[in-house]
């Protein structure tokens, strides 16, 4: 193999692979231009074993969208909506209650809940909202509100960021989602989501959610207009961040999907972008413990041959996906727990239920 790899062009990552040493930028840019997506595989796999070895995670999980209205309306986004949009939606936090009771005969351990930036909801139909799910179901996990939600959040509270995270983990909140990551560049944001708040602040509050006890999510929005070195970047940043902190949990590369957006122009990405983006995070997040193959974004087929190149986590059942779908997304809207087991055996991979902070529920052998 090291023959391949060197074949490859990759026998100088290999060596740093191999004596645990981490990869510069432009180590991480030599792995994005390389077309040798099996060597991308085998680099990443060998990092994945040595972290995970052979099991692959997923998650009984339900996904809740409180709202889409939405006062940012970022250009790739085809999810929120302005105020007096006939597709603007908005429920109750009985209406969110009612989602949960409606589930209780499966077994949730983790609700998922996030929606746009909303001009008018006062700071306490969120905690409301928190509280409510409790109250359905309390034992389970309410990762919720991306860290643009938590900005808009504490302008609402009139409060600062780590106060109003205190007040929404006294509520139920157990941890945060990945979202509104987008790239960091500063010029992606200005051409794509230039009201959404900016990357050095969603960083600033994904930490100061670590320092809070709060676990979170990362992702990053790949397959627009963003150049491969603003994608190295984003990870140089996210791994800064980690190595300060801690408390990322897993990285989610998101594909972007055009359809129905201000960027409907622009295609799909290829199978070989998806693979090679779970491939180079792998390789260059070293302090990300989990690399999350998405499969509302990428399908099941391709989240299950990507977990042959890195990835070690599937996500979940989700049950009701929107914000992708809106986006065109082909997948369904919610995936069975055996059809995960089932992927996950056939990629060769020990299917691992977790629950959101990868404390295992049940091994299925
Ligand atoms: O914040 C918006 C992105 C995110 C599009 O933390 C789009 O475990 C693709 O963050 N095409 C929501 N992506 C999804 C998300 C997520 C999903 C699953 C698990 C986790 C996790 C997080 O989707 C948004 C935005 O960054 N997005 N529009 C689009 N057209």
């Amino acid at each position: 193999m090291k023959k391949y790899i060197n074949t490859a062009g990759l026998g100088n990552i290999l060596e740093k692979v191999v004596g645990k040493e981490r990869l510069s930028f432009a180590d991480g840019l030599q792995l994005y231009k390389s077309n040798d997506i099996l060597a991308l595989g085998y680099l990443a796999n060998l990092v994945k074993n040595r972290l995970n070895g052979d099991k692959a995670y997923f998650i009984y999980n339900q996904h809740i969208n409180y709202s889409n209205i939405c006062i940012n309306l970022c250009k790739f986004c085809a999810f929120g909506r302005d105020k007096d949009s006939a597709l603007a939606f908005e429920m109750s936090v009985e209406e969110v209650k009612q989602k949960v009771r409606d589930r209780l005969s499966e077994p949730i351990s983790e609700i998922h809940m996030v929606g746009g930036i909303h001009p008018d909801l006062p700071f306490e139909y969120y905690t409301s909202l928190l509280r409510g799910i409790k109250e359905v179901r309390p034992r389970v996990h309410i990762q919720a509100f991306t860290c643009v939600e938590i900005a808009h959040l504490a302008e609402l509270a009139g409060k600062s960021v780590s106060d109003t995270l205190l007040l929404l983990k006294e509520a139920g909140l157990g941890s945060l989602p990945g979202g509104g990551a987008e790239v960091f560049s500063p010029r992606i944001r200005q051409l794509t989501c230039e009201k959404k708040l900016s990357g050095r602040e969603w960083l600033e509050i994904a930490k100061s959610a670590h320092r809070q006890g709060l676990n979170t999510n990362a992702t990053m929005l790949y397959g627009h207009i963003e150049t491969l070195e603003e994608r190295l970047e984003h990870l140089t940043a996210l791994r800064q961040a980690q190595d300060e902190t801690h408390g990322f949990l897993a990285f989610i590369p998101l594909a972007f999907h055009p359809k129905n957006t201000a960027m409907s122009d622009l295609a799909r990405t290829s199978g070989l972008d998806d693979l090679k983006n779970i491939a180079v995070a792998r390789l260059f997040l070293d302090n990300f413990p989990h690399i999350k193959a998405y499969w509302v974004m990428i399908g099941p087929q391709m989240a299950q041959i990507a977990l042959s190149f890195g990835a070690d986590d599937m996500d979940g059942t989700v049950k009701e996906e929107v914000i992708t779908h809106m986006a065109g997304a082909e997948t369904a809207q919610a995936i069975g727990s055996r059809t995960l087991i089932h992927l996950i055996k056939e990629a060769g991979r020990i299917p691992v239920q977790r629950d959101t902070l990868y404390n295992v529920i049940e091994v299925h052998a």
